[in-house]
């Protein structure tokens, strides 16, 4: 037992390295709040925690009515008991901040007062009625989040869908995680994660492009870091523009940093794509078997060479050409792809690209070998399988008659009330509607657009205008709910019980732990209620939802999930009471304990009347039409899809020299609404910075802490700099800082937030908006005096020694379980096999995924 580690400085914990295809030892982190300790804790309530997707099954402890701490479950698929430091830190403090939003606000004569419920859901039915009677549904819109449960994503959905028939619903998900699901929809035709984190046991070597996993998803850092630290590490590889802690470990392993030029992805991915067939690293016979495209694929790469790459990259080719032999030569590959891809130039097409790597080798479906397009939101994953983001429940195609008619039939209702004439309106449209007041009321749900989507002053005009009415629904008076004309106070994660799946298909239940504060109701039931009071019913008559309570809409959920590759029949909240959470596809005949790796049998949901889409040109977004995708035959054969690589949109000038990107730090979430309010967390990250290369600030004159302007053709921010370890061309901004926790006369002038400078550009395919790519300029506005805030434990850190360390996380205690009876049924895993417990290669499920 390891008591008193401070997790701010020490942000990984303890290590516990091990060898290749060994269990991943146990470690139970816990944190508590000042005075309460394990024995004085009431009790302890089941969950997982919601700071990121990596989705850590943990405990929450109880005392007097609050929650006051977490723990680790030692027993979890996902973590073994680790938490990270959000985990730790910033689960619980939130929650009975004296801030939290507790009775419902209306706007009268230009002023939130508060209201109640009464009042509050009396003027959005009101809103909703007359604009359904005045300009039909198409009036109606809904923003929603990545962050709310599967039970309220699926309530949402229903009304959107079934009841009010309106094509204009999208998550924050746009955001963050569209991409993962269009290149998963575009490769194997459908959504869904194909890899586990057990492949980290079992590979040798690790891709992470554009993934600063060291910072946000920290636990499964440490499940890399005891590989990389143990016997016969794999060998990592770093796609970022950053020096980042990853970059750092590829380094340390041998590996390969690959600091392309923000908005090049694609022409590296083309490169790497190239050495694999000159190289002959190809398995001519698994492609021609199990693959479409191929030819096309190699003609699109045919003059990619590492040299023109490494021109437009600003890489020396020698390293793309090692990069691509690792991948080329190593039997087992884990790839990870997150935001640099995602939210950077070509998004899609260079996601795909990761599946085309995977695919050319054979190396997916199979121990070790995965790619893990990867989630940020804790509950992503649910909003794209339940459809609140646009999308038709139960990975279902729009564009295929019978799929909507499965709905139909499911609800009750006429086929033609669900929309389906076109694609769904993604979030950036549904912005725009707003703008024209075409969308006359938008609602928007767990998710802060004034600080978190691209182009603030723009944003912010739209949600305070007159011409679209707006209903905030939230935990906090935030800066998108300052502008609503309606706000709705909600409970919060431990304040309401649901269920939640994280990026590797696992699904946790997550109980009500204490009750919420004042009159605040959970999203579910704000949901029904509306459905209630709007009067909306299926074609026998009866209330629609039908159900009521988080257990039956769990049902119902499941029921839309039957025969569709997101099964989750074979779950229920009894099952995931068990001691870990469990992956699907679960279906009590052919997966009872859940699926640890999907397409071991290398059948992919292709098939032109099973597949989610029809599939897309990458280049431009055309779609693909059924008759030409049944002419392609795909049968359960991948796609390889290839594309041209072609310049940002908005690249560097005489006028904006300079690259602009954005990202995440270790200690913040998003607009910091939960982390803020956590004091260990705040203060190790407590205000916004900007990164520069040393030697543009040399150029500059700017020193470390130095206060700067950086201006985009659409905004400027004022903040200090931090003189750290991004590339030479590069600025990095976090986007983590708004203003509402800055006093009144701070909060306009001069700006801290990174998106007042992003731009209003997206994907061609999966629409989602690009944060990295943008141009911008520097200029010195005076001596800062001091160090910047920006923590010194990570991708921050600086080059100068005389900066102080980030420290100052109260204690927490790791406790080292050995032996690691995760599994007792699994012999592997059997007391005394301790940590060095061989795992059974082959069928994965007997390491992990075998809980009977
Ligand atoms: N601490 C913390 N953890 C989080 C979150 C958080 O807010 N804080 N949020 C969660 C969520 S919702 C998400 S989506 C994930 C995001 O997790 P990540 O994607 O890991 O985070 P980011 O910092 O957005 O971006 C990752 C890296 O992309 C690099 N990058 C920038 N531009 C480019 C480019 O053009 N090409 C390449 N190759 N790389 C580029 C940046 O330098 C950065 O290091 O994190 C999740 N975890
Ligand atoms: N420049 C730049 N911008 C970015 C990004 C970037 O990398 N760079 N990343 C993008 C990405 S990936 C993401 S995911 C977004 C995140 O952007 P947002 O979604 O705007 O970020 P959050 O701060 O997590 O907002 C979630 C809100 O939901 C509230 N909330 C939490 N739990 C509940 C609940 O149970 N019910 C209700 N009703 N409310 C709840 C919180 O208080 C908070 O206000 O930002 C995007 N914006
Ligand atoms: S890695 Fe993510 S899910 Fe796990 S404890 Fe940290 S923030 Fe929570
Ligand atoms: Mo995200």
């Amino acid at each position: 037992m390891t008591d008193s580690i401070d997790r701010i400085a020490d942000i990984w914990g303890p290590l516990t390295p091990h060898a290749r295809g060994t269990v991943w030892p146990a470690r139970v982190d816990t944190h508590l709040e000042e005075g309460i300790t394990p024995d004085s804790v009431d009790h302890w309530v089941q969950s997982a925690c919601v700071l990121c997707s990596n989705g850590c099954g943990c405990d929450i402890a109880v005392k007097d009515g609050r929650m006051v701490g977490v723990r680790g479950r030692g027993g979890d698929v996902v973590n073994h008991g680790r938490l990270g430091p959000k985990g730790l830190y910033g689960s619980t403090p939130w929650a009975s901040s004296p801030d939290r939003l507790t009775r419902p606000l209306v706007r009268r004569d230009g002023v939130l007062v508060e209201s109640d419920w009464h009042t509050a859901m009396g003027k959005v039915v009101e809103m909703s009625k007359r604009l359904l009677d005045e300009k039909g549904p198409l009036s109606l819109g809904f923003y929603t989040s990545g962050q709310l449960f599967i039970e309220e994503y699926y309530a949402l959905a229903v009304i959107g869908k079934a009841c009010l028939g309106t094509p204009h619903m999208d998550g924050n998900t746009r955001l963050c995680t569209a991409t993962a699901a269009a290149s998963f929809k575009e490769s194997f035709g459908a959504d869904g994660q194909p890899g586990s984190y057990t492949d980290i046991e079992h590979c040798d070597a690790i891709f992470l492009f554009g993934h600063n996993m060291a910072e946000t998803q920290t636990v499964l850092w440490t499940r890399i870091l005891d590989r990389t630290r143990g016997p016969n590490p794999p060998t990592l590889v770093c796609v970022d523009p950053r020096r980042t802690r990853v970059a750092d470990e590829a380094i340390r392993t041998g590996g390969v940093h690959l600091a392309a030029k923000v908005g090049t992805n694609l022409a590296l991915m083309n490169a790497l794509t190239r050495e694999l067939f000159v190289n002959d690293w190809v398995d001519h016979e698994w492609v021609q078997e199990h693959t479409v495209g191929q030819q096309d694929l190699l003609k699109t790469v045919e003059h990619c060479t590492p040299e023109w790459a490494g021109e437009i990259c600003g890489l020396d080719p020698a390293d793309i050409r090692r990069a691509a032999r690792i991948f080329g030569e190593s039997d087992h590959v884990l790839s990870t792809v997150l935001q640099g891809f995602y939210q950077s130039h070509q998004a899609t097409a260079a996601s795909v690209a990761v599946n085309n790597l995977h695919l050319l080798r054979g190396q997916i479906g199979k121990v070790g070998s995965g790619v893990l397009q990867m989630n940020g939101q804790p509950t992503a994953q649910n909003n794209r399988e339940c459809g609140a983001d646009g999308d038709l429940p139960g990975f279902r195609n729009w564009d295929n008659a019978a799929h909507v008619q499965e709905l139909a039939d499911l609800w009750d209702v006429d086929a033609s009330v669900i929309p389906h004439w076109a694609p769904p309106t993604n979030a950036m449209e549904i912005f725009r509607h707003a703008e024209e007041g075409t969308i006359g009321m938008l609602w928007v749900s767990a998710t802060n657009p004034a600080v978190s989507m691209p182009q603030s002053a723009r944003i912010r005009k739209i949600l305070g205008g007159d011409q679209c009415f707006v209903v905030v629904q939230d935990l906090f008076m935030t800066e998108t709910a300052q502008l609503a004309d309606v706000v709705l106070p909600a409970a919060g994660w431990g304040e309401k019980t649901g269920t939640f799946t994280n990026v590797n298909r696992t699904v946790h239940l997550s109980e009500k732990a204490v009750e919420p504060p004042g009159e605040a109701k959970s999203d579910l039931e704000i949901f029904t209620l509306y459905a209630e009071l709007m009067g909306f019913t299926d074609r026998s008559g009866r209330p629609l939802p039908s159900w009521r309570g988080p257990e039956e809409a769990f049902e119902a959920w499941k029921a839309a999930t039957a025969g569709r590759p997101v099964d989750y029949t074979g779950l229920s909240y009894d099952k995931l009471r068990g001691p870990s959470g469990i992956p699907w596809p679960v279906n009590i005949r052919t997966a009872p304990d859940g699926t640890d790796r999907l397409y071991t049998d290398a059948v992919f949901p292709t098939h032109t009347d099973e597949c989610e889409t029809y599939g897309h040109d990458l280049l431009t977004g055309g779609a693909v039409t059924e008759t030409e995708h049944r002419a392609l035959a795909p049968a359960g054969r991948a796609f390889l899809k290839g594309c041209e690589w072609t310049p940002a949109h908005e690249v560097p000038s005489d006028e904006y020299p300079l690259l602009f990107t954005t990202g995440r730090t270790v200690y913040q979430f998003h607009t910091r609404t939960k982390t803020g309010r956590a004091r260990r967390l705040n203060e190790a990250a407590p205000d916004a910075w900007v990164e520069l290369s040393t030697e543009d600030a040399a150029s500059l004159e700017v020193t470390e802490g130095d206060v700067v302007r950086v201006e985009s053709p659409r905004g400027a921010i004022e903040v200090q700099a931090r003189v750290g370890r991004v590339m030479k061309g590069a600025v990095f901004a976090p986007f983590h800082y708004g203003t509402w926790d800055l006093p009144d006369a701070k909060v306009d002038d001069p700006s801290r937030q990174a998106n007042e400078l992003t731009m209003t550009v997206w994907d061609p395919v999966s629409k989602q908006p690009y944060f990295k790519t943008a141009a911008c300029r520097v200029v010195k506005v005076r001596d800062g005096h001091r160090p910047s805030p920006a923590p010194t434990t990570a991708a921050s850190a600086p080059p100068r020694a005389d900066v102080p360390p980030t420290r100052g996380g109260t204690p927490t205690s790791s406790v080292m379980l050995d032996p690691i009876p995760l599994y007792p049924n699994d012999p592997a895993q059997s007391p005394g096999a301790g940590r060095v417990a061989v795992l059974p290669e082959g069928d994965a499920r007997t390491s992990e995924g075998d809980r009977s």
